[in-house]
């Protein structure tokens, strides 16, 4: 037996004293180093009775600690279960409960606010500060650094990410080792990760995006990672000059054009730019292209999937498209009344089937079987057509979500709190289009009868209840709530009718 993710992307650097992390100061942590402390952390999640197959929930800072904390879980079989670190208690407290999670990880200066929502769980606190210090380093530094790794097959879970529903309610998707490994596999060779390679990492790594995609493909090639706490245009000019490659999301493009010191000369040794969690606009690219001469390369995922698509390494990377399903991975367009396959060129909804496919929503099987089918067709939710030379385009979403600066907002979730505040009849949340962050949140309410709206009560007691990216950028009130004749709301005319509140002045 063995453990194809730990064997594959980190137990075969054991004692290899390549560097594996660089940090922004220019410090190093080897492959070796870094195993070490993984192995220590394996051994404490033993020691408190963290079996295979439980759930770790971390709310913790960006840090090569958090990182080990993710490999620790490989290592011991423990499912490891990501968390934004702008979550408040609330929404903590219900991956915790939903999870089952037997041990919850967050900074020491949460403690006051998650204790309680670890007791109500019945699951241990741990704290891990942004220096990688707190109670869990201090209880593993005296456990040996030697673990025997646990066997896991591909079939079991290595991680579950949450996210949002069209109802409101986190579901969360359960990823198995094979998920992650295949994916890694497919893309280190697509977009030719070597040894050599030395990816800029300004991503946070509580989404699929920053841990699986950036941290699993450098792993597996064996590259190293230039490792920023969070992203900032000053740090990235800084390191870029020893990378080779980038991953991010829109925003980090249009806010590296922005600034005048990212040059052609910043951008020269680089191979490889990479996009992808939300839509990169055409422009974007073009200008990015004219700036650098690199052409970004842009693919498509999802929690539920990693990644489905991408515009080639070597050919033509097309503006506005996704590119070609990755090897190994079915695309198809389908109506979705019928379900049926579409014609080539028509618009229908995006379905994927594949090895990188998740297993499904945790404890929520009718949710599953309603996205995905059984013949392994998962249902995106995306809204696409294959053009006449296979790229996939996206076209638009077949569910109410918010893509801002690459995280994902339901609207559903913040309705339904609006909908519960004094005077408020009834609510509806929009996107619209945002200058740094692709996307933002409005919320459009409508008042009972005689009921005067305190806007800023209201945006106060949001605040205590979800994380600050999801809170709407602005409140508006309105008489009414456009219908169609079946009487539902429609939202087109709501986001035409704010779609310049964020948008510079001409
Ligand atoms: C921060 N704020 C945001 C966002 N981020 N508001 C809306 N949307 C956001 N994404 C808030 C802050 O709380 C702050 O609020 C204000 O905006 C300004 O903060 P600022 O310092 O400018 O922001 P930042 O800290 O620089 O963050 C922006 C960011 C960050 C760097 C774009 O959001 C980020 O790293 N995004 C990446 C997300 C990601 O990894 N997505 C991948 C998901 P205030 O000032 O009022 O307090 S995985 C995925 O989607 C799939 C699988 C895929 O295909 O990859
Ligand atoms: P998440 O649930 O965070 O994994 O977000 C997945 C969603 O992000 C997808 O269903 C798409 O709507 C969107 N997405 C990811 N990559 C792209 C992309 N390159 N272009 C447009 N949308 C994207």
């Amino acid at each position: 037996m063995a453990n194809p993710l730990y064997d594959t992307l980190f137990g075969r650097y054991a004692g290899k004293t390549t560097v594996f992390l660089q940090m922004v100061d220019g410090t190093t942590i080897t492959h070796a180093a870094f195993l070490e402390t993984a192995g220590r952390f394996a051994n404490l999640l033993a020691h408190l009775e963290i079996a295979p197959g439980d759930r770790v929930a971390a709310q913790v800072a960006k840090s090569p600690q958090a990182l080990a904390l993710y490999t620790a879980c490989v290592q011991a079989g423990v499912v490891f279960l990501p968390l934004n670190t702008a979550y408040t208690a609330d929404e903590v407290s219900y991956f915790v409960e939903n999870s089952g999670a037997r041990l919850l990880v967050c900074d020491p200066a949460s403690v006051n606010d998650l204790q309680g929502v670890a007791d109500a769980c019945g699951a241990g606190l741990q704290t891990m500060s942004a220096d990688g210090g707190g109670s869990f380093a201090s209880a593993a530094a005296g456990l040996p650094a030697d673990f025997a790794t646990v066997d896991r097959s591909d079939d079991d879970l290595a991680a579950f990410l949450y996210t949002s529903g069209t109802t409101g309610r986190s579901k969360g998707a359960m990823l198995t080792q094979g998920n992650l490994l295949s994916n890694s596999e497919t893309l280190m060779s697509e977009w030719q990760f070597t040894a050599q390679d030395a990816l800029l990492h300004a991503l946070p790594i509580f989404h699929t995006h920053g841990l699986f995609v950036a941290t699993n493909i450098t792993l597996l090639a064996g590259g190293r990672l230039l490792f920023m706490p969070k992203f900032n245009v000053d740090d990235m000019l800084s390191l870029m000059p020893h990378a080779t490659a980038m991953m991010g999301v829109p925003t980090f493009y249009t806010r590296l054009l922005a600034d005048e010191r990212f040059t052609r000369q910043m951008a020269q040794h680089m191979r490889l730019f990479v996009s992808g969690s939300a839509p990169l606009l055409a422009e974007t690219h073009i200008q990015f292209e004219k700036r650098t001469g690199h052409r970004i390369l842009e693919r498509y995922g999802m929690t539920e999937t990693n990644m489905n698509t991408s515009n080639p390494y070597d050919g033509e990377r097309r503006a506005g498209t996704v590119g070609f399903p990755l090897p190994g991975v079915e695309v198809r367009i389908t109506d979705s009344g019928t379900g049926n396959e579409l014609a080539q060129g028509e618009i229908g909804q995006i379905e994927v089937r594949g090895p990188n496919v998740f297993k499904g929503y945790w404890q929520m099987p009718e949710k599953t079987a309603e996205e995905l089918r059984e013949n392994g067709f998962f249902i995106t939710g995306d809204l696409g057509r294959v053009d006449e030379d296979g790229y996939l385009h996206i076209v638009g979403r077949n569910k109410d979500l918010i893509i801002s600066g690459g995280y994902n907002i339901y609207p559903k979730e913040i309705e339904l709190l609006l909908d519960q505040e004094d005077g408020v009849l009834e609510s509806a949340v929009v996107g619209v289009p945002h200058p740094d962050f692709g996307e933002t949140v409005v919320g459009i309410l409508v008042a009972e009868d005689g009921a005067e709206l305190d806007l800023d009560a209201i945006k106060d007691r949001l605040g205590r209840s979800l994380a600050r990216f999801k809170q709407p950028q602005k409140l508006v009130v309105l008489p009414e709530l456009p219908r169609n004749t079946m009487g539902k709301v429609q939202k087109n005319i709501l986001r035409e009718e704010f779609k310049d509140l964020f948008q510079p002045a001409a």
